[in-house]
């Protein structure tokens, strides 16, 4: 029976049944590693694999490559070929697609989410939550991941360079963690399996609406993290005391990235100009940390994410609510309006990646290292929307 999936690695709709095949290289005669054609127009990777095949009629487990003999049971996209997590054809795999204006934080906020995800999260859950591939964001393996993006910030406290834009950097390979968890259903126990999925796309990226791969990209998500920087707005900064250093952005830019995100998905799920757009949108204010010098005492921003394993609708609706007053006060409600007339499911966040302000001169991170603050709450929620995660 097909059943319909989209690879993460190309966004392109697939049947999962059918996954083909790579060559573990493990066969009699030798089989090279060698870049393959169809990746690297569809994905940009130019990365040296075995061979990919086709699965042979009525096979279900192991295959034999045609070229040297060898068995595999590594399955592979059929369209591009890169090789797909061992339990992708029977897990449930939404794909979040995290987007937002240039400097709003996304490489950090990524990095630290995976990392609290892994650490934390997993644990409140009594979940096992993994990196599902060996090229994480385009790294090879897991160490090279640890060691190019979460020991600069948690290690040497630096803050990453700019993410390059995909046409610079060709390639823009999603992060794919594994959620997999025991669930009891009818006195039954099964582990069930779901994989998320986030690209951390440069912020230019989405200042181009033509940009291709931006828009395959929205038009495979299940859900959106929009990352808005509130630095960039006028009304904001206005109460606080920022140095130079630590505005990157035009004003007014969250406005005009949300407008970008709604334009493409309407074109794209051909939405007629009167419709909403039903995918659930998370709005994240990042770097939050700025304001909790301004903020009460008893502001559910200042609390940390309620540590029960479930999300708390009640706790979120009222960081929804607080975030609103926010912004309202700087003067920001257009966001809102626009977000209102747009979409049918959306919420608003306050996180901060860093939990305390960083030097921005020297880009180091404060002393007291990277303390997440809430980072988790939009992936949470987004989850409750899928059934992953207990909505309580
Ligand atoms: N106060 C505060 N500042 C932050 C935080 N996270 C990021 N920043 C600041 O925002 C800057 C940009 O962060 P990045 O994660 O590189 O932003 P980005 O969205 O990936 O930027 P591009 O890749 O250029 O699009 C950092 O250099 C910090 O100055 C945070 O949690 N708190
Ligand atoms: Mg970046
Ligand atoms: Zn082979
Ligand atoms: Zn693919």
């Amino acid at each position: 029976m097909a059943s319909n999936a989209v690879c993460p690695f190309c966004f392109q709709r697939i049947d999962s049944s059918r996954l083909w095949y790579q060559c573990l290289g493990r066969g009699n005669t030798e089989c090279k590693k060698e870049a393959d054609e169809a990746r690297e127009q569809l994905t940009k990777s130019t990365r040296e694999t075995y061979p990919t095949f086709p699965p042979p009629e009525r096979v279900a487990g192991a295959a034999f490559c045609p070229t040297c003999g060898g068995r595999t049971n590594l399955r592979a996209c059929p369209q591009c070929h890169t090789a797909l997590p061992s339990d992708f054809g029977d897990s449930r795999s939404p794909m979040i697609g995290l987007v937002g204006s240039k400097g709003s934080g996304k490489t950090v906020l990524m990095t630290v989410l995976v990392k609290q995800l892994k650490d934390v999260v997993g644990k409140r859950y009594d979940a096992a939550i993994r990196l599902a591939t060996d090229n994480p964001d385009g790294l090879q393996g897991l160490s090279d991941y640890q060691a190019r993006r979460e020991a600069p910030l948690y290690k040497d406290r630096v803050l990453p360079p700019t993410t390059n834009q995909m046409a610079a950097r060709g390639h823009a390979a999603p992060l794919l963690l594994r959620w997999q968890q025991e669930t009891t259903r009818l006195g039954r126990t099964s582990v069930r399996s779901t994989l998320l999925s986030f690209v951390d796309t440069a912020g230019e990226d989405l200042n181009d609406v033509q940009t291709a791969f931006t828009l395959k990209y929205l038009s495979v998500c299940d859900g959106l993290i929009v990352v808005l920087d509130p630095f960039a707005l006028p009304g904001a900064r206005a109460r606080l005391n920022l140095p130079d250093a630590a505005v990157d952005v035009d004003d007014d830019a969250p406005l005009d990235v949300v407008n970008n995100i709604t334009e493409m998905l309407k074109v794209d799920h051909e939405i007629k100009k009167r419709r909403k757009l039903t995918l659930p949108v998370a709005v994240v204010f990042t770097k939050i940390d700025a304001f909790f010098p301004a903020l009460n005492r008893g502001n559910p921003l200042m609390a940390a994410t309620p540590t029960v394993a479930g999300y708390d609708n009640a706790d979120g609706l009222a960081v929804h609510e607080h975030v609103l007053a926010l912004m309202h006060e700087w003067n920001a409600q257009d966001i809102d309006t626009h977000m209102r007339l747009n979409y049918a499911d959306f919420r608003y966040f306050g996180v901060s990646a860093l939990g305390a302000e960083p030097d921005y001169e020297t880009r180091t991170v404060a002393a007291g290292g990277v303390r997440p603050h809430r980072v988790e709450d939009p992936v949470l929620w987004l989850l409750s929307k899928a059934g992953t995660v207990r909505a309580a």
